[in-house]
């Protein structure tokens, strides 16, 4: 045993110890937590500029969380939960980032993590992070939905705990982002603008706005605005979608885990929701980082991409007051990046002269 004692200093402690009394915790549950949440909220008006928008645009960086995303948010609820039950395996399907946080917060936990990934379609910072923090990493010939449905099976068996969202302790555990939103706002945005994949998110943030609000919390609640990627957009085609397709591998879904809840969110909120060809993804995935110094993924981009054709479409008043979700990390595709960047790094001989001319001095 450390004969130190662990400082009290008044420092975050992950969203558990921070929202406890919004999460279904006791005194005794054995939190695992890597410090996650805390996350910056930068206000981007040089992009909001550069479309000729006219309103606030907060973006909440959720790529600086510890495994880089958003999932670790309700990762650290979900293992918490696990290890309060006495599971011994976690397992999930995923498109790259809830595999990579599941299996740092098994690492942590000390319980066996196996993750099933479409084989060939995951970014490959995320790649990296389930082969590095140690998890059994199975690639299955097929997409997220099929892994997903793989997953269901086993957790029928009984002899593992399911860590996708389909375990109610991941949406506790997401719904902070919308807390912490309106702890820095002050306020609650007019409009929530994010990506959605297999919904999860969406259905977290409006029960986070919702449970803020209840309490008194905040003053107001925020209209829902999800983007899906065209080439995966099950929800905005009514329909699901057999071989889903695009840039943003994260969000390649064709039938959504929390389809009920996404659409219930979207009418609550007298929400929208549309989609994004993987061009407008891209744009705007550049744009935001050339404007305003923030690197995310693509999929991140695509909430961006469906600001851009709100503004255009006059659906967003003067003045308006927008939060974001950055959901993942830039670095976490650096193949994405370096194709879309458009040039390449320039060769110079190891000369000042060298140098200077390309700089054209
Ligand atoms: C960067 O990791 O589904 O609508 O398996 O990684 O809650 O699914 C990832 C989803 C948006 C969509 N942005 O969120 C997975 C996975 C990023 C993501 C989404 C994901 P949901």
């Amino acid at each position: 045993m450390n004969s130190i004692q662990p400082s009290s200093g008044n420092r975050w402690r992950g969203i558990i110890h921070e929202y406890r009394q919004y999460l279904p915790v006791t005194d005794k549950t054995p939190i695992v937590s890597l410090n996650e949440g805390n996350t910056q909220l930068v206000r981007a008006d040089n992009f909001v500029e550069a479309i000729n928008g006219n309103c606030e645009l907060w973006l909440k960086y959720e790529g600086i969380n510890p495994t880089c995303s958003f999932k670790d948010r309700g990762m650290t609820m979900a293992v918490t939960k696990a290890v309060e039950r006495g599971a011994q395996v976690v397992v999930c399907a995923s498109t790259g980032n809830t595999s990579a946080s599941a299996a740092a917060y098994a690492a942590r936990a000390k319980l066996k993590c196996v993750v099933l990934l479409p084989n060939g379609k995951i970014a490959l910072g995320k790649l990296a992070q389930s082969l590095m923090y140690g998890a059994t990493t199975i690639a299955v010939e097929g997409n997220f939905d099929e892994a997903l449905r793989i997953v269901r099976e086993l957790g029928e068996t009984g002899k593992v705990e399911v860590v996708n969202s389909i375990n109610p302790a991941r949406i506790e555990g997401q719904k902070t982002a919308s807390f912490e939103i309106c702890d820095q706002l002050g306020r609650a945005p007019d409009f929530h603008f994010l990506p959605v994949g297999n919904a999860g998110n969406i259905t977290a943030y409006w029960r986070g706005y919702k449970e803020y609000h209840a309490a008194k919390k905040s003053d107001r609640l925020p209209r829902m605005f999800g983007f899906q990627a065209a080439g995966a957009a099950p929800i905005v085609d009514g329909k699901p979608v057999g071989e889903p397709n695009t840039v943003a591998t994260a969000i390649r879904i064709g039938n959504p885990a929390s389809w009920p809840q996404a659409t219930a969110a979207l009418k609550d909120s007298k929400g929208f929701i549309d989609k994004v060809t993987d061009e407008e993804i891209l744009a705007a995935y550049k744009l935001i980082a050339r404007t305003d110094g923030i690197f995310v993924e693509p999929a991140s981009a695509a909430c961006l991409a469906g600001l851009i054709k709100c503004v255009k479409a006059g659906k967003i008043p003067e003045g308006s007051v927008i939060a974001a979700t950055m959901t993942g990390h830039g670095l976490k595709d650096p193949d994405n990046a370096i194709k879309t960047a458009g040039f390449e790094p320039i060769v110079v001989e190891a000369k000042k002269e060298a140098v200077m001319k390309v700089i054209g001095l």
